[in-house]
């Protein structure tokens, strides 16, 4: 028997290429994943690169719902080849990037396995994953953290403009 499906959020970042092909892709490819569908998906946020030197291009982002029968652990591996199938390379960490998929929610899922963290860490001090993700799911709670409008505000000086 399948297990009930889960409603999972994932964040999409690009600074490299064709960012909204990207995202167009990924959420096809997503979409094709056994026993997954995509739910919604929040318009593009551009904003400079954070924590990383912004001689970097800007970043676009954007955050997908979706409801999946896979595992967390199984949703992941299958986001990691979508990035590989979009053309991402791991050389340097942090380096300008075609496609990034982040598992940022799995339902209420806590959990730190040494491949996965959930929620994901630096979630709730993000505006480029936040703001898209308020926009798609307002009155969501982040499992240990909390509801977004108070993180929303903490992160209110981070510039980041909508790009539909
Ligand atoms: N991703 C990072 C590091 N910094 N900055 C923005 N604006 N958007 C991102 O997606 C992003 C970032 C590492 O994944
Ligand atoms: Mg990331
Ligand atoms: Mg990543």
């Amino acid at each position: 028997m399948t297990p009930d499906p889960v409603r999972a959020y994932v964040a999409f970042g690009a600074n490299l290429g064709a960012p909204r092909a990207a995202l167009d892709c990924a959420a096809q490819a997503i979409d094709a994943l056994p026993e997954t569908r995509i739910i919604e998906r929040s318009a593009c946020y551009r904003s400079a690169p954070l924590g990383v030197p912004n001689t970097q291009p800007d970043y676009t982002n954007a955050v997908l719902a979706l409801d999946t029968a896979l595992g967390p652990q199984a949703l992941l591996d299958a986001l990691l080849a979508i990035e590989v199938a979009g053309g991402r390379r791991r050389e340097t960490p942090l380096a300008p990037r075609p496609i990034d998929l982040d598992l940022l929610l799995y339902g209420n899922a806590i959990l730190a396995t040494p491949t996965l963290t959930l929620p994901h860490p630096r979630l709730h001090e993000r505006a480029f994953v936040l703001l898209p993700l308020a926009e798609i799911a307002s009155d969501l709670v982040i499992p240990g953290i909390g509801p977004l409008a108070p993180l929303l505000e903490k992160v209110s000086r981070q510039q980041i403009v909508r790009i539909a």
